[in-house]
């Protein structure tokens, strides 16, 4: 496994320096960010982020996200055009040695928390997530902004929006993937770059709108629309696991070779769709940490990690769920995690 850390770019107060003394880091996570999704992104700037980070000692292997433009996801008119460049954009990213490409298929929102400073015990704060908050605020209606929510459409633009979502519900949600994933799936083999779907999160649908990356059915659907082993997944535990019924070492074990990038990431299941986040060792939360990483190592895992969400300790103020001082805790816990089960392969 290689060791990664998300980077936000220039404005992320966790800089290049930061990342390059957690121990064993290997690269970082980035994306560029000032594309709108749809849009084909430069050589030119795929290139600088690339030399930012090599001239700090660290790779660009993983592009999190290439955002996948709505008008796929609920298959509009200018979809074909669309999804020729995100292939365009593979094959640039290939071509700058950028080996694992994620993505979501979420309708809408991206992953949703209601609460940012969720007060632990320890005096720490996390994200945290209750669903009973989240559904009482209308999204046409709410001025809250939360992570997840994307301000920039107006109230017509995101109530239209969410009715054509409505009106092809999870089978027409599924067949757009389908479109996506014959035509993307086949670029990626030849750019030499592992495609890797983010499960939804929370892994179940909100505000009426369909979401289809959830559990183990779901994930066995979603491989074999294209068999091969660049149509993958991103192991988001903290996504996943936020569902009792989702057997994570279960899953581990049956995709390792399917999945190229897996987000550690532990929480507290407080009660039936409701959760907070916590540090990530096994007993700090709901999440068999241990096992799921053994059940990775033990069946080939052989991807990219990195730490997912962190709490917010030592006075540390930041992006929600990306500070420093959590996420390269866990980044170490993680290093220590794999490093004990790969010397004590078929021993422990
Ligand atoms: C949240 C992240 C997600 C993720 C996207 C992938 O912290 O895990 O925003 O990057 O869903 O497309």
């Amino acid at each position: 496994m290689k060791l990664t850390f998300r980077w936000y770019g220039d404005n992320d107060p966790v800089t290049l320096e930061k990342i390059k003394q957690i121990p064993k880091m290997s690269g970082i996570v980035s994306a560029i960010y000032d594309v709108a999704p749809g849009k084909v992104w430069s050589n030119e700037s795929i290139l600088e982020l690339k030399k930012k980070a090599n001239d700090k000692g660290l790779e660009f292997e993983v592009v999190e996200s290439v955002p996948v433009p709505e008008e796929i996801k609920y298959g509009g008119e200018n979809a074909p055009e669309l999804i020729e460049s995100y292939c365009e954009n593979i094959r640039r990213l290939g071509k700058a040695g950028v080996k694992c490409i994620c993505y979501n298929f979420m309708p809408v929102f991206d992953w949703l928390r209601s609460e940012l400073e969720h007060k632990n015990d320890d005096g720490s704060n996390s994200l945290a997530y209750n669903e009973k908050t989240v559904l009482a605020m209308n999204p046409l209606e709410s001025e809250l902004s939360l992570p997840g929510w994307d301000e920039s459409y107006t109230k017509a633009e995101l109530k239209s929006l969410i009715n054509k979502y409505k009106e092809i519900g999870q089978e027409g949600l599924w067949k757009n993937l389908e479109v996506f994933l014959k035509k993307v799936i086949p670029v990626a083999k030849e750019a030499g770059v592992n495609m890797a779907i983010h499960p939804d999160d929370p892994p179940w649908g909100i505000f009426g709108l369909p979401r289809v990356i959830t559990d183990e059915k779901n994930l066995d659907r979603f491989l074999k629309i294209v068999d091969e082993k660049e149509n993958g997944l991103t192991f988001c535990t903290g996504s996943l696991g936020a569902r009792g019924d989702n057997d994570l070492v279960k899953m581990a074990q049956k995709y390792a070779k399917r999945i190229h990038f897996l987000h550690l990431r532990n929480i507290k299941i407080t009660s039936e769709r409701e959760f907070y986040e916590v540090g990530h060792p096994t007993e700090c939360g709901s999440i068999d940490m241990f096992g799921i990483a053994k059940a990775l190592v033990e069946n080939g895992f052989d991807g990219y990690v990195r730490p997912d969400h962190g709490r917010m300790i030592w006075g540390e103020s930041g992006k929600y769920g990306y500070g420093l001082y959590d996420r390269a805790l866990g980044a170490t816990y993680i290093a220590g995690l794999f490093e004990a089960i790969e010397k004590c392969l078929g021993k422990c």
